[in-house]
């Protein structure tokens, strides 16, 4: 039912390190045409590191692990393509449907894939206004029954961090700092909230998934939280007050449901003139990086 690359196909025959990529950043996340350039770097960014990229989405309903660019341009291009959460898959593969997957989607399909590293922006999770919509992203509770490693740079920064952080615990999901005694922001390099375990090799991240294995028990991921660069993050100043705007324009305008992200994250990117976008690429890009060395070693550890 899953229709791999390939490439993705030889890499898993051979033991290779390979990661997962979800396609929801691309297709909804980052404007065009920046969004095809993005993906084509992601790629080559793993690729360069040693390990094989996985983008994952679903066409004509059926689930593709490893996109060709064709494929990968679809998905930055089509205007008709859905956003599909874990949820939506059964539907969608039902009706032929086509969707790029979100963290939700793409975890679940990296995992049925054989895959074990999988590398994105920023986590889902609670909203700001939970009280009275009770949005928290589909990525926690799947993230709580799913065997995968996933490297964000945290959670978006439109979020409630610390009720994210306190449903993960919740949840059971093993939270890792990647050389930061502090959970990342997404577009900042510290969310100013702390984690509990600081890791600092990819090394050391491919033990404590093979502990994880060892152990066994519920099929839970780890999150390795990997901060921007300080360098690279946006401006914290300019960060609290265009988001205060974005969060008022929301509510405004009625925005809901799966739309809810993607316009926070476009009203950041046009009203800090791009500097939000740049700090968002300058992550992912990190994460790209550090998941195709966690792959490595993963990989070299024969499992
Ligand atoms: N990381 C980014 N940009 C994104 C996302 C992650 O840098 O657009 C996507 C992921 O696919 C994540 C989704 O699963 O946002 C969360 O959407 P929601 O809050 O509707 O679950
Ligand atoms: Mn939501």
């Amino acid at each position: 039912m899953l229709q791999y690359s390939d490439e993705v196909r030889d890499a898993l025959d051979r033991g290779a390190p390979v990661v997962a990529l979800e396609s929801t950043i691309i297709a909804h996340g980052l404007p065009r045409p920046r969004n095809l350039a993005v993906a084509d770097e992601l790629e080559g960014l793993v690729r360069a590191a040693g390990a094989v990229p996985a983008t994952i989405a679903v066409l004509d309903g059926v689930p593709r692990i490893g996109l060709d660019r064709a494929a990968l341009d679809r998905v930055a291009n089509d205007d008709a393509l859905r956003k599909f959460g874990f949820r939506d898959l059964a539907p969608a593969l039902a009706t032929g449907a086509s969707g790029a997957t979100t963290v939700s989607g793409t975890a679940f399909l990296a995992a049925r894939a054989g895959l074990r590293v999988f590398a994105t922006g920023g986590l889902g999770g609670v909203h700001r206004d939970w009280v009275s919509t009770q949005d928290e992203s589909a990525d926690l509770a799947l993230l709580a029954r799913t065997r995968i490693t996933v490297v964000c740079a945290g959670v978006k920064s439109i979020l409630d961090v610390p009720a994210t952080l306190q449903r993960l615990e919740t949840l059971g999901v093993g939270v890792i700092g990647f050389g930061t005694a502090e959970f990342p922001g997404f577009y900042l390099s510290s969310s100013g909230c702390p984690v509990d375990w600081t890791l600092r090799e990819p090394g050391e991240v491919a033990a404590a998934m093979r502990a994880q294995d060892a152990l066994g028990g519920p099929d839970s991921a780890l999150v390795v939280a990997n901060p921007v660069p300080p360098a690279e993050q946006l401006d914290p100043l300019l960060h609290d007050q265009v988001l205060a705007d974005a969060l008022a324009a929301a509510d405004r305008e009625g925005v809901t449901g799966q739309a809810v992200t993607p316009f926070l994250l476009a009203y950041l990117t046009e009203h800090t003139k791009g500097a939000s976008l740049e700090a968002n690429l300058a992550a992912v890009r990190g994460n790209v990086q550090l998941a195709a060395r966690i792959a490595g070693a993963w990989a070299g550890l024969g499992e």
